[in-house]
């Protein structure tokens, strides 16, 4: 029999947090399975595939590479391994930017139907910032109705999908020096769904079999994603939902409520969740949610829909990645809705084992035994009542003997937009610039992603972070890595105690945490905007400024697609978990060297979080000496961390 110590013990190595490992456990005693279970049964996962060297993209294969040399070299057509896995990759990072992109597509169609009037519960939110960007694109604003400048930015950003056009609206945005070298390499995008569609023709058996003229074209394509349909997205929802300010709110499990009516919102698009939060409230709904014994009705948040939720309006987060199963477990959800991307098939299956209802309501994203509730944006405040009613029925179901809310929510700040951060400068980046020129500031670290449950989650992602602002540098957070920095207390203005002395000075007197929020996966488009700004204020490129990028805890293809791009803007990323390319030592060098030489940056693998810290530690030492700033010496830089730290267990037991 296994000890309360081999027990917690084992737990930790699955989460370092309290209410995932008591979740963990309820679901192993009620027999329910989780992403952890399923991954145990898929062990020892295949070689080839870790590697990059399987191909299946024709029916003369499926065809593998033999890594050491002994079997067969080369596929049925030809292709050698360093084919395959470039092939491999590009199509990884296809899959990531066409989600990102196709997001920006539906909020895009959405802002167009808004600028015609037909459609109900959503409006320009942001007028300004509407104002602003129609300026910045050109388009006359002026004196110009309101719908009438939505009406031709709708207009011309569509045309960024199409091949007419020929390139991206924010293609000003990045420096000039950075568009001449991205025109000399031949990698400007010249369209969002040219490149993606463009990669897939390319990557078909028979077209183009040079993995460096395969890889070029990747960053083309990760760069339509960044710069196009990601910065889209979040343009867009920022003009239709508003620009984020900064808000506080709360974060993991006890975010659910014991005495009402709990829904979940989760995936990636923000279009339903807007609505949603605006039915929760309505009288009709709550007075109906009373007559069942509900004292309310509770959104919360999951992934990145939860986080565009928390960025806009405060609303509390359920949890990450690794948390969709387990909200479930707590016997107090009432409903997950879900819109698309991150959302495992297996919520339904955990569903089942409880009164949850799932409801799905894109028409692209179904699930075989949860309820479709198809969203159509001109009925949005219709169909957001009906799925808040939906969720309300259910909670007469609710066996409350079965409910456990295992934690005391932690408090957590987010809203942290450019505009957001240009604010709490007061009013322009140089407070930054000059802080960071002085020394006070190393860097900036953009830490973004997901959890995979091959790691234990949030570790690297708290732990890496931890270390980075001990030593100065500024965290900006997305995705994931926010919600688990956020669990973990360290995104409250109280946070800047944990920071080394001169970035603790700069966030007390500006009030902010010392790791920003900056909001959902599509909003790494921020990262690269502000980025693009603060070489522009300095005069430089992007490769120029202490910066680096990490990718800690990474699973999903849009991370792939996130890397490509921060690194193809000139920003050194370090990615947490090996990506499948190591079957070709030449693609490994390209990425981790070659590139260097051609974008000013490249791609690191490290999993331990101390070791990548010190890497990019020394990266933006590095920076700061080329820049001529005072800088650190290489081998004054130690990995003083290592031996002292333990795990950590953010949230407190709930009393
Ligand atoms: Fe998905 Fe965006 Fe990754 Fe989290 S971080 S697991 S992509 S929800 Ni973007
Ligand atoms: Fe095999 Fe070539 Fe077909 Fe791939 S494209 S499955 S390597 S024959």
């Amino acid at each position: 029999m296994s000890t309360t110590y081999d027990r917690a013990h084992e737990l930790s190595h699955l989460s370092i947090h309290l209410d995932a490992q008591q979740m963990i456990e309820r679901a192993r005693a009620e027999g329910i399975e989780t992403v952890w279970d399923r991954l145990r049964a898929q062990e020892p996962q295949c070689g080839y595939c870790q590697l990059g060297l399987s191909c299946r993209n024709c029916s003369m294969g499926p065809c593998r590479i033999d890594p050491f040399g002994e079997g067969p070299q080369k596929g049925v057509c030809g292709a050698d391994g360093d084919t395959i896995v470039a092939r491999n990759l590009g199509r990884t990072i296809t899959g990531g930017a066409s989600s990102h992109s196709d997001h920006g597509r539906d909020i895009l169609e959405v802002f167009a139907r808004v600028a015609n009037g037909e459609a109900s519960g959503y409006q320009i939110a942001d007028e300004a910032k509407l104002r602003r960007i129609a300026d910045e694109l050109g388009l006359v604003s002026e004196g110009r109705d309101t719908n009438e400048v939505a009406r031709d930015l709708a207009k011309e950003l569509m045309e960024n999908y199409g091949i007419a056009k020929n390139s991206l609206s924010f293609i000003g945005r990045v420096p000039q020096v950075r568009r001449d070298r991205w025109k000399e390499l031949g990698i400007t995008p010249r369209g969002i769904d040219r490149e993606n569609v463009e990669m897939m023709h390319r990557t078909h058996m028979g077209v183009d079999n040079d993995y460096v003229n395969i890889l070029l074209h990747a960053l083309r394509t990760a760069l339509s994603d960044g710069w196009g349909g990601s910065m889209i997205a979040t343009e867009l929802s920022d003009i239709m939902f508003g620009t984020p300010q900064p808000v506080t709110s709360e974060v993991n499990l006890g975010v659910l409520k014991l005495d009402q009516v709990n829904i979940a919102m989760h995936g990636h698009n923000p279009l339903l969740s807007d609505v949603i939060v605006a039915a929760a409230q309505d009288p009709a709904l709550v007075e109906l949610a009373r007559s069942y014994g509900a004292n309310g009705i509770n959104v919360v948040g999951l992934c990145c829909t939860g986080n565009e939720m928390l960025m806009r309006k405060g609303v509390p987060m359920a949890g990450n990645h690794l948390m969709q199963e387990l909200v479930m477990v707590t016997g107090a959800l009432e409903a997950m809705v879900v819109d698309y991307q991150c959302i495992m098939p297996s919520v339904v299956d955990v569903a089942k084992c409880y009164h949850t209802q799932v409801i799905s309501t894109s028409d692209k994203a179904k699930f075989p035994g949860a309820t479709h509730m198809s969203f159509d944006p001109q009925r949005g405040e219709e169909i957001a009542h009906d799925i808040v009613r939906a969720a309300v029925e259910a909670f007469p179901n609710r066996n409350q003997d079965r409910v456990r809310i295992p934690v005391s929510p932690v408090r957590m700040m987010g809203g942290f937009s450019v505009e957001a951060i240009l604010a709490a400068l007061g009013g322009t980046a140089q407070p930054l610039i000059d802080a960071i020129a002085a020394g006070s500031i190393r860097g900036a670290v953009a830490v973004v992603g997901c959890n995979n449950p091959k790691l234990p989650q949030d570790r690297e992602h708290i732990e890496l972070t931890r270390t980075l602002i001990e030593h100065d540098i500024l965290v900006l957070v997305t995705g994931c890595a926010a919600i688990a920095n956020g669990k973990a207390g360290q995104m409250m203005p109280e946070s800047a105690a944990l920071a080394g002395p001169g970035l603790r000075a700069l966030c007390e007197a500006l009030g902010v945490p010392p790791v920003l929020h900056m909001g959902s996966c599509v909003d790494n488009s921020r990262v690269v905007q502000l980025a693009g700004a603060l070489a522009n204020a300095m005069g430089v490129d992007i490769d120029s400024l202490p910066l680096a990028g990490a990718a800690p805890e990474w699973y999903s293809e849009k991370a792939v697609a996130i890397g490509t791009y921060v690194v193809g803007s000139g920003i050194t990323t370090v990615l947490g978990v090996q990506p499948p390319i190591f079957g070709s030592p030449h693609v490994v060098s390209l990425l981790a060297d070659g590139l260097d030489a051609v974008v000013g940056a490249k791609f690191a693998v490290e999993p331990d979080p101390y070791k990548a810290a010190l890497l990019i530690r020394r990266h933006i030492e590095a920076k700061r000496a080329a820049l001529g700033l005072p800088f650190i010496a290489d081998d004054q830089i130690h990995d003083d961390e290592a031996a002292s730290r333990v795990t950590t267990t953010a949230g407190s037991a709930r009393v």
